[in-house]
C-alpha cells in the first residue's frame, strides 16, 4: 500500500533527500523535532514494523549502515544521536511505511513517554 512516503522515494514530490540507494531512502523530516530530524526509509513497501519478513532482515541492516553514514556526513556520529521506529497506533505511527527517525544536534535527554 502506497504512501506519500513512495512517492517521496519515486520523486514524485519534493523532499530534502540527502541519501538514497537501491535500498534505502533518507530525507529530511517537514516537522523536525531536533536540529538534525531525517527519516530513513526503506525503498520496499514495509507498512510497519509487524510486517517485516526474514527476507528483509538484510534490508533491515541496511536501515542501519545507512544511518551511520548519515550521522557522520551531518557531524553528529561522534556527539551522538537517536534512533528510534514506531509502530501502530500505540507507537504514535502516522506513516505506514516503515521508517527509521535519527534524531541529532543537540542532547536529547532521557526517553520520555508522554501520557
Ligand atoms: P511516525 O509518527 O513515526 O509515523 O512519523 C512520521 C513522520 O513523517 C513525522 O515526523 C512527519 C513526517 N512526515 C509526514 N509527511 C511528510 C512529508 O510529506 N514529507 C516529509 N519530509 N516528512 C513527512
Amino acid at each position: 500500500m502506497a504512501t506519500i512516503f513512495t512517492k517521496i522515494i519515486r520523486k514524485e514530490i519534493p523532499a530534502d533527500i540527502i541519501y538514497q540507494d537501491d535500498h534505502v531512502t533518507a530525507f529530511r523530516d517537514i516537522n523536525p523535532q531536533a536540529p538534525v530530524h531525517v527519516l530513513i526509509v526503506p525503498n520496499k513497501e514495509i507498512p510497519t514494523v509487524n510486517d517485516i519478513d526474514v527476507q528483509d532482515e538484510e534490508l533491515v541492516g541496511k536501515m542501519f549502515t545507512a544511518a551511520k553514514k548519515i550521522a557522520a556526513t551531518e557531524g553528529v556520529a561522534e556527539n551522538g544521536y537517536r534512533l528510534l521506529i514506531n509502530c501502530n497506533r500505540d507507537g504514535g505511527q502516522e506513516v505506514f511505511h516503515l521508517h527509521m527517525h535519527l534524531f541529532a544536534g543537540r542532547p536529547l535527554g532521557p526517553m520520555i513517554l508522554r501520557r
